[in-house]
């Protein structure tokens, strides 16, 4: 067993590299984005044409001949539909009719479509976990309703949620992120107060959003290679909606607490024990850990415990049976902890998900996730870590919508939408054997005493 602390999303994303796979990078999503969705804004090769009031049926007839127009048929109010020329645009055909002597107005014959975009950020198509009706995922058509039904729980939100604050235990995350830099928690009275100087006294100088552990400074981003997987995690939690751009996030509510305890080699006990500590003394009311190796690690366990808020884990990317062979901390029996397994856009049990009956609890979407990247891109990434920040995502959005719930409600309401959302892929791998749902869960949350 390894001492190091290693991350989970990033075993797969190496493995994967070498035989070019799992990640494709923003220009990628681009030209994806191009080929699926540009839909054409009017009908190519056609016009509707208004005549002047005085226009007799002949002078019509002459315009259409003059311009070898063809009428497809009558509109009220003196217009007509026309179909051009082979080989003359819309565009052209539009400016040399508007100067026919008893042609009033022409314009194109628009296109119209259902306003099925369930935000106005323009990849939120790609996340599936979000919203799946079927669409393909680099190639692979999605199993309609395999998600999470994240615009059904954002319907049952109240107008203004609480704020609530995840701490992102991982690599770094590049703040400044244009999707990001909105949900980035800061501490008011460090970002106040005087340079230097340990404003609050928590024992950290300056720490204005979070804290580097693994660095001991308060910069919390390096660059794209070190801290692209907590960038990436923390966009499925927290991205900004509805902001025209990239993604969204699973919550709106939500600030993420940036807690860099993983370097390029890994992280330690001792740095993941203080990021637990930092995370539970500076008020963050949940935890995403998606990350995990080592051995029983008894002073970690002690920490997670001490945290006492939901310390949502992922269940490691091995193919394994976590019952047999655990995996820490997702497998530590503590109350707090929900452990996470991966699953796919055809509803399948991600190939390399670990599970286990009794030591994971609940799946969430793990493959293929689109999500934010250094250096204001965006990129794909497949693994339990992925699949975590869903699961955290939801936690923020209940304790959004019910500030005073307890940790051991939240996690039995998370429990239940999974083990009401069955998967034949799941069944007798995990705990509720299936996959999270934030409708339900928001719903039971909005409920509970
Ligand atoms: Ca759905
Ligand atoms: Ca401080
Ligand atoms: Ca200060
Ligand atoms: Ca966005």
């Amino acid at each position: 067993m390894k001492r190091t602390t290693r991350f989970v999303g990033l075993i797969v994303v190496t493995a994967l590299l070498a035989s070019s796979a799992t990640m494709v990078f923003a220009k990628d999503l681009n030209l994806i984005e191009a080929n699926v969705s540009s839909r054409p804004a009017y009908v190519e090769g056609e016009l509707i044409v208004r005549y002047a009031g005085k226009a007799t049926i002949f002078d019509k007839v002459k315009i259409r001949e003059k311009n070898s127009l063809e009428k497809i048929k009558d509109l009220p109010s003196n217009m007509e539909l026309v179909r051009l020329p082979a080989g003359l645009s819309t565009t052209k055909a539009k400016a040399k009719l508007v100067f026919e002597a008893n042609v009033m107005s022409v314009q194109p014959n628009f296109l119209y479509y259902p306003d099925d975009a369930i935000t106005n950020d323009p990849y939120v198509g790609f996340e599936w976990g979000l919203d799946n009706q079927g669409q393909e995922i680099l190639g692979i058509a999605g199993t309609p309703d395999i998600d999470i039904d994240a615009p059904e729980a954002w319907s049952l939100m109240p107008a203004s949620p609480d704020e609530v604050i995840v701490a992102v235990i991982d690599t770094g995350v590049d703040i400044s992120h244009p999707d990001l830099q909105g949900s980035i928690w800061m501490n008011e009275e460090e970002v106040n107060g005087i340079k230097n100087f340990d404003d609050d006294g928590n024992g950290y100088i300056d720490d204005f959003y979070g804290w580097n552990f693994f660095q001991r400074d308060n910069d919390v981003f390096t660059n794209a290679k070190a801290d692209g997987h907590g960038t990436h995690v923390s966009g499925t939690i927290a991205a900004q909606t509805n902001n025209g751009i990239g993604v969204a996030g699973v919550a709106q509510n939500v600030k993420i607490m940036v807690l860099k305890f993983i370097g390029m080699n890994g992280g330690t006990t001792a740095d993941a024990i203080l990021a637990v500590k930092y995370a539970k003394d500076n008020g963050a009311d949940a935890a995403n850990n998606s990350w995990g190796g080592g051995g029983y690690d008894q002073a970690l366990k002690d920490a997670i415990e001490d945290f006492g808020k939901p310390f949502i884990a992922a269940a490691g990317n091995e193919a394994a049976d976590n019952d047999l062979d655990a995996h820490y901390p997702s497998s530590y029996d503590s109350k707090n902890i929900i452990s996470v397994a991966s699953v796919e856009n055809t509803g399948l049990m991600s190939d390399f998900s670990n599970y286990g009956i009794t030591s994971v609890d609940v799946a969430a979407p793990g493959g293929y996730i689109a999500s934010t990247y250094p250096g204001s891109s965006y990129a794909w990434m497949s693994g339990t870590s992925m699949a975590t920040p869903h699961v955290s995502g939801i936690v923020a959005l209940m304790l959004g919508a019910k500030p005073g719930l307890t940790t051991l409600q939240v996690k039995e309401i998370v429990l239940k939408s999974a083990a009401s959302n069955k998967l034949p892929s799941l069944a007798g791998k995990i705990l509720t054997g299936g996959m999270v749902n934030a409708e339900a869960a928001v719903k039971a949350a909005l409920k509970a005493k």
